[in-house]
């Protein structure tokens, strides 16, 4: 199976990855910077399982003056996402000390954003194909559905995974030397193992501390109950202490439930590329993935604009929830006119599975190269 999960062995990912030795990095020039960090081309040698050789990588870091970040989390969430080929790869990391380094393939042509973009005027110079590779240069509907179809079986593996991209976006799909889709940037991804875990440590906590309280309860009840037998025994006034703990005790410990507490981390939001259910309550799971998907999907058909690029963040957050989507792109083929829309549901669960979306554009896919034969 071409796009079958082939990692299925979690044990081996552990000793796969210990920290690498970063005097076997070079940095040769600077791809690019994000909010907190840098992205780096740069060779690297000893890679796990490749020893004596030399390989050119994509190296991540953290600005100084954002020391505070940790890339430990998105290390861990590509260590556990392991190889696939439309993801970009955690080929090793730096993150036992500062500043903190993750080491990812290289994926030569850059963003699918850019490339898009870049395809709209005729007179800016695509990058040729490779043979063997996807051609480039123009941009058919066919190559297009196969970006497409290259992100649907990505993120049906990072799903299937039990991982939450949360950041789903063309910006975040980078291209091979091939052409291929690769999906990349994990810094805002959630790991739903890893927060299940974490939530049952906070209600057995939180369990803990009823018990604890309910015990301290029994016992005031009692010494209350000592009190009152003291009182009726010996009259007002007299007793121990001071004598008047009625209304004192028996607070429950309230428990708060913020949706929003559990993602734990903070960044600027892709607002655009939100559903109205992460939106509104900060809910994201695999189906606001879809959502994101299904936003893709029309950059790709509109060739890299922006959702509802005549609205300010703020009138965005108001009106999706309301039923605003993006504009269908006229041009685009009727298929993927109808599986974005679904994308857009409102309910998360009529959303098609990113396996049912794969299944759609490969059938496209097949229903084209039979009526162009
Ligand atoms: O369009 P780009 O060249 O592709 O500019 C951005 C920049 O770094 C900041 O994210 C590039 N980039 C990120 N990850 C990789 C990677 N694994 N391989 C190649 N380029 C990358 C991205």
């Amino acid at each position: 199976n071409r796009y079958g999960n082939n990692n299925d062995d979690k044990t081996s990912l552990a000793s796969e990855f210990q920290e690498f030795e970063r005097s076997n990095i070079r940095l040769k020039s600077l791809l690019g910077e994000g909010n907190f960090g840098q992205v780096w081309k740069a060779e690297a040698d000893d890679l796990s399982g490749h020893f004596g050789a030399t390989r050119i990588v994509a190296v991540k870091t953290i600005r100084a003056c954002s020391a505070q970040v940790s890339l430990k989390d998105e290390a861990n969430i590509m260590r556990k996402l392991g190889s696939h080929q439309n993801v970009v790869t955690l080929l090793g990391a730096c993150v036992e000390s500062e500043p903190h380094m993750l080491i990812m393939e290289y994926a030569m042509r850059g963003r699918l954003l850019s490339l898009l973009r870049a395809a709209r005027s005729a007179t800016n110079i695509l990058p040729a194909s490779v043979p063997g590779g996807r051609s480039l240069a123009p941009l058919s509907p066919r190559t297009l559905a196969g970006f497409a179809l290259d992100i649907a079986c990505g993120m049906e593996y990072i799903a299937g995974r039990r991982i939450v991209h949360r950041d789903l976006a063309a910006r975040n799909v980078l291209l091979d030397h091939n052409g291929m889709c690769k999906i990349c940037d994990f810094g805002m991804s959630i790991d739903l193992d890893a927060e299940r875990l974490r939530k049952e440590q906070e209600k057995n906590a939180a369990n803990d501390l009823m018990r604890h309280n309910a015990q301290k309860f029994k016992f005031d009840f009692g010494s209350r109950y000592i009190l009152q037998h003291w009182q009726h025994t010996f009259g007002q006034g007299h007793g121990p202490g001071h004598g008047n703990c009625s209304k004192e005790h028996g607070h429950g410990e309230k428990k708060s439930h913020h949706g929003h507490d559990t993602i734990g981390k903070r960044h600027a939001l892709p607002i655009r590329w939100m559903a109205p259910e992460s939106l509104q309550y900060h809910m994201f799971t695999t189906e606001t993935d879809i959502w994101a998907f299904g936003i893709v999907l029309w950059e790709i058909a509109t060739l890299g604009s922006t959702p509802y690029s005549q609205l300010t963040g703020r009138e965005v957050i108001r009106r999706v929830p309301q039923g605003l989507r993006p504009e269908l792109p006229k041009e685009s083929r009727h298929e993927f006119y109808n599986l974005m829309s679904r994308c857009w549901h409102k309910d998360p669960h009529m959303r098609p599975s990113f396996a049912q979306s794969r299944l759609e554009i490969t059938r496209s896919l097949h229903k084209w190269v039979d009526d162009d034969s």
